[in-house]
């Protein structure tokens, strides 16, 4: 069996149902080389029954270009619960086998997390697969309300008092030291200010999901310390400025119609909020007694003290008192109070912003796996039951809201059997090893580096382990505000290393999400320098990274193959050829309609006649294709029989072929 051309992912020209509904059938396409094989086999198991079922595929048709054959297979009842398939494949003397790992001469398992995944009635929310994002720090963003800015010493927290600082772009220390104290920094960021430039984000970049980091009432800047989950930051607004602002998203006036998803920070309340009532601030008063105060408070529940009332978990829920200002709430036993608060109940926090008059489109869940019983640390049996029931909670109030997990690992005991998230950050998947492979330096700043070769192979086999729905939904992300910026990162390619990695993020599986102000090279370190205010003189099409990001955007747009075609490897190929050029890395996407090829150049100066094969998409000798970065127009070469494309790419730069 040739293994070089074998391919089957659950894009459309493979999967006729990638989301079936329970009951539903589904016909599965293989690909193979032509005349190549004389027998094919669907084979699935049901974990639910222990069964293992085969279907015999048969050839299907033979594609244009006269290289591969298609085989089919139908499985006409789906049933209702999980099913994982892989395909065995001869051609009269040998056997192969391929899943979503690959193709390999032995068996898979029939529990595997790399085998492709049928889950009847799961399915992700399609504007998430056909939008792109971009993510906020609220207070760093732009002050569209100087009346609401906060004031130097307007109120102390943790014994410093908060300072103001008027707009300066790209402040570069957002600490300051007052008499002693890091006081808490305000640059006065609002959400009238994000409305006012919507038009920057949905008509300039053209990106309409807005992901804002946490905008409810506390003391920090960061906002991750809640007060009071259901009252909007004074310093960033009211609640009908936020009303506002979702209505401005949401129309399609300003540019494409939008989606906001905001930062559900439910693993700890900040020591401020009256559920915990240890402290107040400003002019913040209680009209409940907290946790803290007394153990009769109604709240008491809600929290975990190993004594109270001075020690109690917080953050992480490992050790009492690590990060004093977060106690971390205790959602340890079914029914109780705080889940009913948080997302299960009608009037809940999750429930009342997916609701009108605000019906926001989403929740990222802040320390997701950390949910839990209050000394418990969480990614256990009732983490993941507590997932399960805000899952519920969620799609029962909007079916298409989108629950993104903050994970930093794999997140596939979330993501893999459609019970609990739709997606997570992709700092596993995406972030990370973009960041070694283009900078040298993974997310964190810390030098490491890895190859071309370890590289597709890191992203190949993390998309493996996700369902296909979920992998069309991860937000892939260069950074965040929990990151090293990028071109921080990537400073050693003097900007270039931003080009390739915008070229890369919009045109990979999942859904793109820019950091605001890493689409113009936005510098700054870790927390708290990743945070820097956005440069409004940065934000035209006369910055180069804005043009480019404006341009790829649009292509993403145009061409519904980048956001939900198959993902079929050129450089490395399907058996890791890497046909002789150091530092590139090519891929197709493709759809019925129509394929592009992606050819990105890692390396810092210009490669010419870097050898393409893409004749593993299915170009044709003699066909033209365009790169639709750069307008050059390249023929199909035919090289033993095969069509290559040899291009010419500028270092940390890359070209997208369309036919
Ligand atoms: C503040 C200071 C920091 C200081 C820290 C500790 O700014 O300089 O180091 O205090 O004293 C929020 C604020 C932060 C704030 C923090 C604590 O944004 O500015 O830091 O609260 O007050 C882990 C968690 C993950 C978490 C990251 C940061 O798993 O959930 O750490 N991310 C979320 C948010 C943060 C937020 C919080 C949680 C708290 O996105 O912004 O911080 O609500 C590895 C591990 C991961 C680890 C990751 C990052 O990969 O696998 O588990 O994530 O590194 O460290």
């Amino acid at each position: 069996v040739h293994w070089r051309e074998i391919f089957h992912d659950q894009g459309p020209m493979f999967d006729s149902n990638p989301q079936p509904a329970p009951n539903a059938s589904v016909t599965l396409t293989l690909r193979v080389c032509y005349h190549d094989i004389t027998s094919a086999n669907v084979v699935y198991y049901d974990a639910s029954t222990g069964t293992t079922t085969w279907v015999p595929m048969s050839w299907a048709s033979t594609d244009p270009t006269g290289q591969f054959d298609y085989w089919q297979g139908t499985i006409s009842d789906v049933g209702s619960s999980e099913l994982q398939y892989w395909f065995q494949i001869n051609d009269g003397t040998a056997t192969a086998w391929y899943n979503a790992a690959g193709v390999s001469s032995t068996e898979p398992a029939a529990a595997s997390a790399d085998n492709f995944y049928i889950i009847p009635g799961f399915t992700t929310p399609d504007w998430m697969k056909n939008g792109v994002g971009y993510q906020i720090f609220p207070d760093r963003f732009y002050d569209g309300d100087p009346g609401n800015d906060v004031t130097s010493g307007q109120y102390s927290y943790g014994g410093c008092e908060t300072e103001q600082h008027s707009w300066s772009s790209g402040y570069t220390s957002v600490e300051a030291n007052v008499s002693g104290c890091n006081s808490e920094v305000f640059f006065g960021g609002d959400l009238v200010g994000i409305q006012d430039k919507l038009s920057y984000i949905k008509q300039t970049l053209g990106a309409n999901i807005i992901y804002l980091n946490p905008i409810f009432e506390s003391p920090t800047n960061h906002k991750y310390d809640t007060a009071d989950y259901y009252t909007v930051d004074p310093a960033f607004g009211t609640s009908t400025d936020l009303e506002n602002l979702i209505s401005a998203i949401h129309s399609n006036n300003n540019g494409p119609e939008g989606y906001l998803i905001l930062d559900g920070v439910f693993n700890h309340t900040g020591d401020t909020n009256c559920w915990f009532g240890k402290s107040t601030y400003g002019n913040e008063t209680c009209s409940v007694t907290g946790a803290y105060q007394s153990q009769s408070s109604p709240y008491y529940d809600y929290y975990t003290f190993q004594t109270w009332p001075t020690n109690y978990y917080d953050f992480l829920g490992i050790a009492p008192n690590g990060i004093p200002s977060m106690p971390k709430l205790d959602y340890g036993a079914s029914g109780s109070a705080v889940r009913c608060q948080i997302y299960a109940c009608s009037n809940s926090v999750v429930q009342t912003y997916l609701l009108p008059p605000y019906a926001i489109d989403g929740w990222r869940l802040d320390a997701a796996q950390y949910l839990d019983a209050g000394g418990n640390s969480g990614s256990d049996a009732t983490n993941h039951q507590i997932m399960q029931e805000l899952r519920t909670a969620v799609k029962s109030v909007n079916p298409n809201a989108e629950i993104l997990g903050e994970y930093w690992g794999d997140a596939s005991a979330w993501l893999d059997d459609g019970t609990e998230w739709d997606s997570a950050m992709n700092y596993n998947g995406f972030t990370q090893p973009l960041s070694e492979w283009i900078c040298g330096e993974d997310e964190k700043g810390n030098s490491a580096s890895i190859d071309t070769a370890q590289y597709a192979t890191w992203l190949w086999d993390t998309r493996a382990d996700l369902p296909w729905n979920v992998q069309e939904v991860m937000t892939n992300e260069l950074g965040t505000h929990d990151t090293e910026r990028f071109a921080q990162r990537c400073s050693a390619t003097n900007g270039w290393g931003t080009y390739e990695g915008l070229i890369m993020q919009f045109t990979y599986v999942g859904t793109p999400m820019i950091y605001y102000g890493d689409e113009y090279g936005m510098m700054g370190g870790n927390d708290p320098e990743n945070r820097r205010t956005f440069d409004w003189a940065d934000a035209t099409t006369a910055n180069a990274g804005v043009a480019l990001t404006q341009k790829l955007i649009s292509l993403r747009t145009q061409y519904p193959e980048l956001r939900t075609g198959s993902f079929i490897p050129l450089v490395p190929d399907m058996i890791g050829d890497l046909y002789g050029t150091t530092g590139i890395y090519a891929f197709a996407r493709v759809d019925q309609n129509h394929r592009l090829v992606v050819v990105l150049n890692d390396t810092s100066s210009t490669q010419s006649n870097v050898a393409v094969p893409v004749w593993l998409a299915g170009d044709a000798i003699g066909s033209t294709v365009t790169d639709l970065i750069s307008g050059t127009q390249y023929t199909v070469q035919n090289n033993g029989g095969r069509g290559y494309v040899n291009v010419t790419i500028d270092g940390h730069y890359g070209a997208i072929l369309a036919q």
